[in-house]
């Protein structure tokens, strides 16, 4: 039976389960090794385009469901730093044709993968249904993302020479963005989930979203690493044709 934390062992809590952040999955291990293959890395830079265009329509369906004014002079903010014109959906783009993929085939999802769909659509759906200081927390991801962000400032010049350096513009500008978002999530996680059941709640919550960011790796993986896309061992079905990047 859990035992209710002070502000800061619950902070402790949270970060802690940072162990479990997609950092340390094989797929990002590789990655930040420079082990991964020209396929593999447009693979990812696809597939993540679709939970990067779903980000802004999960913070809107967060403030749909009504946080005070105060939080949503905040969180709006979310939105511009990815809708924006030079935003962040136009950096992704950029990393797209930074890598050899045409921005028309992300824009059509075309190597969208059928699991990385089915987990930002999960991640997407929770903002809608749930009380928006749940889904606002379930951001808290973000606790972690900076160090993935400079891992691939510091690596992919080195690792990935082929990729044009503007690309990474993105990362550059997650660093700060996810450090902001981070102040103000977690003092808001701190403050508003303050008896046993809300903290084991919002524990339950970011596991969620570990799994979500997980479960986008595993695909991934599987597609690119494996070589198993689904239906693989299907013979003569087209789905496997999403996969072939550069196309
Ligand atoms: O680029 C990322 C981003 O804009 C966001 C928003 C935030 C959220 O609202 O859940 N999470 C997030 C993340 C981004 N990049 C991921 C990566 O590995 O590049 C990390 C991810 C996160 O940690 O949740």
């Amino acid at each position: 039976m859990s035992k209710l934390l002070s502000k800061d062992e619950f902070e402790l809590k949270l970060r802690d389960m940072g162990r479990m952040y997609h950092i340390h999955h094989p797929f990002h291990v590789r990655m930040y090794n420079g082990d991964c293959t020209k396929e593999e890395i447009q693979g990812w830079v696809a597939n993540r385009f679709y939970y990067q265009v779903m980000i802004p329509i999960k913070d809107a369906a967060i403030m749909s469901n009504n946080p005070p004014l105060e939080d949503r002079r905040k969180w709006i903010d979310r939105i511009i730093d990815h809708d924006s014109v030079g935003g962040g959906i136009e950096a992704w783009l950029e990393l797209g044709e930074a890598v050899g993929l045409s921005k028309q085939d992300l824009i059509d999802q075309k190597y969208l993968l059928p699991s990385v769909k089915f987990a930002v659509d999960a991640y997407v759906n929770f903002a809608r249904r749930a009380p928006w200081q749940e889904a606002a927390m379930s951001s808290l991801t973000e606790m972690f993302a900076p160090q993935i962000h400079q891992q691939r400032l510091d690596t992919w010049p080195t690792n990935y020479p082929w990729i044009e350096q503007n690309g990474l513009r993105y990362f550059q500008k997650r660093l700060t963005e996810a450090r902001r978002d981070v102040q103000h999530g977690l003092a808001l996680t701190l403050e508003k989930f303050n008896t046993v059941e809300l903290q084991d709640k919002a524990c339950e919550i970011l596991q969620f979203k570990l799994d979500i960011l997980w479960t986008i790796a595993d695909a991934i993986y599987l597609a690119y690493e494996l070589k198993q896309p689904p239906y693989f061992n299907i013979e003569n079905c087209n789905a496997t044709r999403k996969i072939t990047c550069g196309e």
